[in-house]
């Protein structure tokens, strides 16, 4: 029965926003195949989306979307942000997914995304204060990596960073170190596919840490392969504060999965892609921006109480 109830919980913490898709291609002032899995930050008092913009190519690159609430209104760079650069080994077919976190240390945003190089997806890191200039510091790790985002702060004197390396074939959460964003290291596994579970396939971090006075909220997302193709979906881990290498608390079940026409049918059907987010603590309220069948940009609302009640529900990892 306590399963039952917590499964009911899951399924009632995110709220569709009404008027999603929030972005599509039609809105861009240029010609696009698909926007989709955005990074988000608040700047100026302003939600910020870096979008993923697929091309008439098939190659990606990222574009900023500005809205005073958030839900409407955008405001789109006229053309490409933060583009590839082709004659680049790192950046040979575009760049993908971004994520952000604004380094309180060095009163900068760091942008971490997927560059498509020579020799697979890397990640690639990029700071910037205003997201019109930015600073390049190059891929961080080997191929083939993906779903990177770092932390805005230091642990023991180094930066950290979750990504999603393939290692022999399997698409496991990471957690790596860094004293200088330059040389990455003390690699350990962080959060494991499951057997059998909705996410037995593959995982990868979704928006941005979430740090919470009880840890930090994690949302990723899994993949269970079907005849069908791949369903993407979205579940909840919290690590520890001080030490975000130990997993605290995982949820057996997932809190977002496609349902909406715009989330079942597109370029890639079933897929929910969080990579942003914005936290309003002073309205307990998160907006979790997602790439809906990789073909638009949707938003899911949520009470952040509601997000750690439910992982203060979810059991125990021991570590
Ligand atoms: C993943 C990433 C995402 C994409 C998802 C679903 O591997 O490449 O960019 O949204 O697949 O196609």
């Amino acid at each position: 029965m306590a399963e039952l109830a917590r499964q009911e919980k899951a399924n009632e913490l995110f709220k569709r926003y009404h008027g999603n898709p929030i972005l599509s291609g039609a809105d861009w002032p240029y010609p696009t195949n698909a926007v989709f899995n955005p990074a988000a930050a608040k700047l100026n008092n302003e939600t910020l989306l870096l979008v993923r913009v697929e091309d008439m190519r098939g190659f990606s690159h990222l574009t900023v979307a500005r809205s005073a609430d958030g839900f409407t209104n955008w405001e789109i760079d006229p053309k490409p942000t933060l583009e590839a650069d082709q004659s680049s080994r790192e950046e040979r077919w575009g760049l993908e997914d971004p994520r952000i976190i604004w380094l309180e240390e060095q009163k900068q945003f760091a942008v971490t995304y997927v560059s498509f190089s020579e020799g697979g997806p890397v990640v690639s890191l990029a700071i910037t204060k205003n997201f019109r200039t930015f600073a390049h510091l190059g891929a961080l790790l080997p191929p083939e990596d993906k779903d990177a985002c770092m932390f805005p702060r230091r642990f023991n004197g180094r930066f950290a960073l979750i990504h999603r390396p393939i290692v022999r074939g399997e698409a496991h959460m990471w957690i790596s170190f860094s004293p200088d964003l330059k040389h990455w290291g003390d690699h350990r596994p962080l959060i494991m596919t499951r057997t059998a579970y909705w996410d037995c396939h593959r995982v990868g971090l979704a928006c941005q840490p979430i740090e919470t006075p009880e840890g930090w909220m994690i949302f990723y997302h899994g993949v269970r392969t079907t005849t069908a193709g791949g369903i993407y979906r979205v579940g909840m881990a919290l690590l520890d504060l001080d030490s975000p290498w130990k997993v605290l608390r995982r949820g057996d079940e997932w809190v977002l999965g496609p349902k909406a026409p715009y989330e079942r049918i597109g370029d890639v059907s079933d897929v929910v892609f969080p990579s942003g987010a914005t936290v309003h603590k002073e309205t307990d309220q998160l907006n979790l921006y997602y790439g809906a069948a990789d073909s638009t940009v949707a938003v899911a609302t949520a009470s952040l109480s509601a997000c750690m009640d439910y992982l203060m529900s979810c059991p125990g990892v021991a570590s």
